[in-house]
């Protein structure tokens, strides 16, 4: 027999976790099981211009009430992590001036007292945190073009296979290579549903012209299929991809243009980790007369939508 040795804990083990605060309104109905959503703040911080951001901050919360469900816009401010966001404290995320966290910046901000803006990866770590299972965004991160040399793989991926939140979403941006982010999913486990569609949604475009393993038809069937995800046990999140409404897409030739050009620009500047996105989606808003702007701003208040219904269709299933 062993000897039981014990384990030696490190005093830092002993720290209490930095608490994640949730708005009044959110916590009260976590604590009752009515349905929430969480929202993603790197899109209206780094993703949309000024002014439209602030507006779209609030059109993403109406979205998500009108379904019946509790927003719950997900930030850190003054190095504490948020989730459920006061009109005031909005402003202050679409002001400017905030920097874009993934997961592992999470911990600095909070140590440094610093405000930030949570991507995909960090928003799905704090609503985990506090026990909110769904979230919408506009598009994930994934697997950069030219990431065989770059090794530019957005750590939202990497999130969802360790995260056990289900995430709305219109697919991968364009500027991403869809294939090997599709890849990259399958290696950490974690499923793809279309949402009415079999092929995976492209942002900007409704079909990245790769299909997705599955499909749903509704909320109701999405919920199930979450519950029966996570009921056999899995640590990973979900992805339930919905393409921009028909009437919102922006047409193929100018997104052609604007991704050859965009594409361009950012290797000729020489951009490259994190400022990438944000430096590719301006260029598409400045090129295209707003156009672009309205599909973004179309498809994030569609996923809202979707995710409230689902998050309905999950609490009216719970016993
Ligand atoms: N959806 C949008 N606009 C955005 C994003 C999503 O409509 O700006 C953000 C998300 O926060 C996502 C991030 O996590 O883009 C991906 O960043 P990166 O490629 O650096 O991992
Ligand atoms: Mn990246």
């Amino acid at each position: 027999m062993m000897p039981h040795v014990p384990v030696p804990v490190s005093p830092h083990a002993r720290l209490p976790p930095a608490p994640t605060v949730m708005s009044e309104e959110v916590a009260a109905a976590v604590a009752a099981g009515r349905p929430v959503v969480a929202l993603e703040s790197t899109l209206l911080a780094h993703g949309l211009p000024r002014p439209h951001n602030r507006a779209a901050a609030d059109d993403l919360e109406a979205a998500v009430r009108d379904q019946g469900a509790v927003p719950a816009t997900v930030a850190v401010l003054d190095g504490v992590p948020r989730v459920g966001l006061s009109p005031a404290e909005l402003d202050r995320v679409c002001g400017g001036g905030l920097v874009k966290l993934s997961v592992r910046d999470l911990g600095v901000a909070v140590g440094l007292g610093r405000d930030g803006a949570t991507t995909v990866a960090a928003t799905a770590a704090l609503a985990q945190a506090v026990g909110v299972p769904l979230f919408a965004t506009g598009g994930l991160g994934g697997v950069h073009r030219g990431a065989r040399d770059s090794w530019d793989v957005s750590a939202d991926l990497a999130a969802l296979a360790v995260t056990g939140v289900l995430v709305v979403c219109s697919g991968v941006k364009s500027i991403l290579d869809v294939p090997a982010t599709l890849e990259v999913l399958e290696t950490g486990s974690v499923p793809v549903l279309g949402y009415r569609t079999d092929a995976f949604p492209g942002f900007y475009r409704r079909d990245s012209g790769h299909p997705v393993p599955w499909r749903v038809e509704s909320p109701v069937e999405a919920a199930a299929v979450w519950r029966a995800h996570r009921s056999l046990g899995s640590p990973a999140g979900m992805v339930l991809a919905q393409p921009v409404p028909a009437a919102d897409e922006l047409a193929a030739g100018v997104h052609d243009r604007l991704l050859d050009e965009g594409m361009a620009l950012v290797a000729r500047r020489g951009i490259t980790g994190k400022d990438v996105t944000p430096a590719l989606l301006e260029h598409f808003h400045a090129g295209s007369g707003g156009a672009s702007l309205r599909t973004n701003l179309a498809l994030v208040r569609a996923n809202a939508e979707l995710a409230a219904q689902v998050a309905v269709a999950l609490a009216d299933a719970t016993p």
